[in-house]
């Protein structure tokens, strides 16, 4: 019995990857950082798994888009695959300054701002710009902002509070937010089947792209002194008037005691780096084809499996 154990056990092995080993440099668990939108939560699986057959011991937590950069900073949680400019730069460079680390930059560029359906530009056609848009404020009034339009805004954790926004450009809009992203999508799809006027947020690498046609929204490209100096800007008596980057960056964040207790781990995550098109098919095989995030990591894993072999050899 002992024997055909051992068989057992050697034959396992075998089909293993080759990357795993038992002799990783700490059994203690590396803490990826899960937020609340797909692909995040898609490729936060991605990166523990392949940590996991390398050996490490990955433990996930959920936590706020603003908050677990300092939780990162204090050690506390180890790792972050998708830090966005638009929406985090603010809290991810301050959490720097008090000891986190940049893991990196992915060549993805990023965009999160207000998006329109491509239809929207038959009864608003200068809504691809803030102003054109505003114009037109009164086609996205619903019982609850009439006579001002709705922008359907993020759950208020994201980071940007858009009432602010609207009040610094004096715009003719409520901004009213949900409370999950869920619900960002089913108001679109409603609006959509019916062809009214919506204008919510949304980003870019998501699903929405190869499901809805549209736009964003231009809006002045933010500058440091748009949020110092109350003379630059369309407003010349307010801070704060001013978009998210039209192109973004997408990074990684790292907290201090990563990579002198899983150095081997750090090395990979260092290599991680993804494209657009790996970040939208991540969201896709969630919100489009209905999968569960992990499930859909194992898939992804399974396409990419030469991304993956690129991550892991050397380390
Ligand atoms: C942080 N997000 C990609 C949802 O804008």
């Amino acid at each position: 019995m002992k024997k055909l154990l051992a068989t057992a056990a050697v034959a396992a092995m075998t089909f293993m990857p080759l990357t795993a080993a038992a002799d990783v440099e700490s059994d203690e668990p590396i803490i990826i950082v899960q937020n609340n939108w797909t692909s995040q939560l898609v490729l936060s699986y991605v990166v523990g798994k392949v940590l996991e057959n390398m050996g490490y011991t990955v433990e996930y937590a959920p936590s706020d888009s603003q908050l677990q950069f300092q939780a990162m900073a204090d050690n506390d949680m180890d790792f972050q695959v998708e830090a966005w400019e638009g929406s985090m730069k603010d809290a991810f460079e301050k959490a720097v300054e008090n000891g986190m680390v940049d893991a990196g930059t992915h060549d993805a560029a990023t965009r999160e701002e207000w998006w329109i359906p491509a239809y929207v530009l038959e009864t608003c056609p200068d809504a691809t710009d803030w102003q054109g848009l505003d114009a037109c404020a009164e086609q996205f009034a619903t019982a609850e902002t009439k006579p001002k339009g709705r922008f359907v805004g993020p759950p208020a954790d994201w980071g940007k509070n858009y009432a602010d926004r609207v009040k610094s450009l004096e715009m003719d809009f409520e901004a009213i937010n949900v409370g999950q992203a869920a619900t960002l999508w089913a108001e679109l799809q409603s609006a959509y089947d019916r062809k009214e006027p919506i204008v919510l947020f949304n980003w870019t690498p998501n699903f929405i792209e190869s499901k809805f046609e549209g736009v964003f929204v231009d809006f002045p490209e933010p500058e440091p002194a748009c949020f110092e100096d109350a003379s630059w800007g369309p407003n010349p008596n307010a801070t704060g008037d001013c978009g998210a980057p039209h192109s973004g960056w997408l990074k990684k964040a790292a907290s201090p005691r990563f990579e002198e207790t899983w150095p081997g781990a750090w090395s990979v995550v260092q290599r991680i780096n993804f494209s657009n098109a790996q970040i939208a098919d991540a969201s896709l095989l969630v919100d489009v084809d209905g999968m569960e995030p992990e499930e859909a990591a194992d898939k992804w894993m399974e396409d990419n499996a030469d991304v993956i072999a690129g991550w892991t050899s050397g380390s």
